[in-house]
């Protein structure tokens, strides 16, 4: 395919690209920049085809960074800011890479990005460094090809150890033309970008806009009051949400409503409540309710306009590339598509594992049709928990407490949370009573701060099955 940010700025020079702050961008200035940028990023990254770290945030460097380095050839690394050094330092290690970008606003919020370098033995560019460079011609790539990976985002393996998840052109492609035949396109569309461009309910946004030619307002950073002003007052008409933004939005909903182009909230990440899916249909507030992942470039199934209000609590039909099946024995949830990625960086074990032998995704998810063909997803296979649309596994938790010195065995399992969905609860073993603050402060060294569990529980012993395997379903029980 030709190259898209290219094509764009061929098609609808003048249409606007990006809205950031008081300013904007149409596509043939966003191409402009982006090529002087490729120019300067040439210092960092040599030649074509290589592979970097970015630390991206939801600003107008990002985002250029993004198109640059995709215009480079070369994949991007997305990593999550919230993440522990520690955590990161494990992702670039497994993603081989000697350079990490990071965007300048996440340097001054947390100084402790500062410490990267000499942890994870990473050289690392602030972007406002990159822009001191030398200029080079740029080296912008004409065609993107369908199998070449261009982003590489980690997600927690159920044991807890991250996979690099190969996203190529093509992946992001497709998911981008099924959501537009579900949604459909309009021309006054504009898409309101708060979830993270490191995640990809936020980079499909970015990916979307190339495809479509449509104009993304990007949002820093979500902040319910900022972003229902912006939706009254400006002609944006999709946002997606996880369950947790929807919420905090919805406590706000002005009585006026939004302005009169708003078609939908987009709504992926986790599974929401029913209560709140009515009062949105009691508002008169579109929801799309949808389900996908990072491994499928974003929502595989979403419910139409038609359907949104009679199929309330379900997460729609598969979208029209997309093929799912239910395995009849297990209930997993089963998914056909090309937007399903190819594999996971260095891993083929780990990725062969989610494949079957007839060549469909496993998604660990388990799920039913309705007789109307209908999918409703039931939860987890394993014990992955959703807080405020970030996935936690439980291994990822009890491996970093497993070095706690007082500690003799430790426990993890999800528990229903008003605010963030779900939140992680540690259970320990321990001769002695540790202060909660001591373990807060213990976690906070290895792990995300949303990680980190929120209540800690001190038992005699953990309730295992004959083979030693922690029940952790009990735990979830023992705490109800
Ligand atoms: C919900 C968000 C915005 C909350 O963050 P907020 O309020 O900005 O927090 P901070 O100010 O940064 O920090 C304040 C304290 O809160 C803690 N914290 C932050 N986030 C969480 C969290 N998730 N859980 C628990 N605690 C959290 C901070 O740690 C801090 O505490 P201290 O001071 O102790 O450090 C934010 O979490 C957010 O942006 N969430 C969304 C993430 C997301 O986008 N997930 C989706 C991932 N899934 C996919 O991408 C696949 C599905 C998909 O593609 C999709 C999803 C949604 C919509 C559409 C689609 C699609 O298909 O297109
Ligand atoms: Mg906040
Ligand atoms: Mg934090």
């Amino acid at each position: 395919m030709e190259n898209w940010l290219n094509k764009q700025a061929a098609l609808v020079p003048d249409k606007t690209a990006l809205i950031f702050k008081d300013q904007s961008w149409s596509f043939q200035q966003l191409r402009e920049e982006t090529w002087v940028l490729n120019g300067k990023l040439q210092n960092v990254v040599g030649d074509l085809h290589g592979r970097i770290g970015l630390l991206a945030a939801n600003t107008f460097d990002s985002y250029l960074t993004i198109l640059a380095l995709q215009d480079l050839g070369v994949e991007i690394v997305l990593l999550n800011f919230r993440l522990s050094l520690f955590e990161l330092s494990k992702q670039i290690n497994i993603a081989k890479i000697n350079q990490v970008l990071v965007d300048d606003s996440l340097q001054d919020r947390n100084k402790e990005l500062g410490k990267l370098a000499k942890v994870a033995d990473v050289k690392c560019w602030k972007l406002s460094q990159i822009k001191r460079l030398a200029e080079h011609e740029p080296n912008v790539a004409k065609e993107y090809e369908d199998k070449r990976v261009t982003t590489i985002m980690f997600t927690s393996g159920t044991t807890g150890n991250p996979h690099g998840v190969l996203q190529t052109f093509k992946n992001h492609f497709f998911s981008a033309v099924g959501s537009a035949i579900n949604l459909g396109l309009q021309a006054n569309d504009m898409w309101l970008c708060a979830v993270p461009l490191f995640h990809i309910s936020g980079l499909s946004i970015m990916m979307r806009s190339l495809i479509y030619g449509m104009p993304v307002l990007l949002i820093e950073h979500f902040e319910e009051k900022q972003v229902t002003r912006l939706l009254q007052e400006k002609q944006v008409t999709l946002m997606s949400v996880v369950p947790q933004m929807l919420k905090r939005l919805l406590a706000l909903f002005p009585v006026e409503g939004y302005n009169q182009n708003f078609r939908c909230f987009l709504l992926g990440g986790a599974a929401i409540d029913e209560k709140t899916l009515r009062q949105c249909i009691a508002l008169n507030l579109p929801v799309i309710q949808s389900y996908g992942m990072t491994e499928t470039c974003s929502q595989v199934v979403a419910l139409s306009f038609s359907d949104a209000l009679s199929a309330v609590g379900s997460v729609g039909k598969p979208l029209f590339p997309v093929q799912l099946r239910i395995n009849e024995r297990t209930k997993e949830i089963e998914i056909k598509a090309p937007s399903v990625v190819p594999g996971y960086l260095g891993n083929t074990v780990a990725y062969e594992k989610k494949i079957t032998k007839d060549g469909w995704f496993k998604t660990g998810d388990i799920g039913h049709y309705d007789k109307a063909k209908f999918l409703f997803v039931e939860g987890r296979k394993g014990e992955m928990l959703i807080s405020g649309g970030e996935n936690i596994f439980p291994d990822e938790i009890e491996n970093a407490y497993a070095g706690f010195p007082a500690i003799t065995e430790f426990a993890v399992c999800g528990v229903p949370d008003d605010k963030w969905g779900e939140v992680p609860v540690g259970f320990y073993v321990s001769r002695q009573i540790i202060s909660e603050n001591e373990l807060i402060e213990y976690g906070k060294k290895k792990l995300a701060h949303f990680k980190i569990p929120k209540y800690f529980v001190r038992v005699e012993s953990l309730p295992r099955t004959a083979s030693g395997k922690v029940k952790r379903y009990e735990l979830a029980k023992k705490l109800r």
